[in-house]
């Protein structure tokens, strides 16, 4: 009896250190502005990679608009706000890469429906090396 309740201690404690220690590439913190069908919209996030290995953040999905893009927003000579497209965003082993208003962001162009606060969107971003993380975006004011 004694020996049984050691085992499954012993059990416990081998998968709660398997928890802490798992690598993955992880997405958190995601968020998307409200809009209308036919505008804009952009989405936020936070990867971060636990995965060991260096990989490359290839492509972003969405079924919500007629183009799912990578931009980066960026501040111009005079002031002026631009984006440039990205075809792919490097995610180094052990680093955080934030996707944040003024910044990297993922841009929806022409939505294909309104997007209401409190809703949520599915989002797909496909890795180079961790393959396809599938993202509920929630819907909130800024
Ligand atoms: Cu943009």
């Amino acid at each position: 009896m004694k020996t049984r309740l050691i085992m499954i201690l012993m059990l416990t404690a081998t998968l709660l250190g398997a928890c802490a220690t798992t690598r993955e590439m992880s997405i958190h913190d995601a968020w998307i502005r409200p809009s209308t069908m036919g505008n804009n919209s952009a989405a936020y996030f936070i990867i971060e990679n636990g995965t060991g290995m260096d990989d490359t953040l290839l492509s972003v999905d969405s079924d919500i608009a007629s183009a799912t893009e990578v931009h980066l927003s960026m501040v111009m000579d005079g002031g002026v706000m631009s984006m440039q497209q990205q075809e792919s965003v490097p995610v180094p082993t052990s680093e955080k890469v934030e996707f944040k208003p003024g910044g990297l962001h993922v841009m929806f162009v022409g939505l294909t429906q309104d997007l209401k606060v409190g809703d949520t969107i599915t989002l797909t971003l496909n890795f180079e090396n961790a393959g396809t993380r599938i993202v509920e975006v929630p819907i909130r004011e800024p």
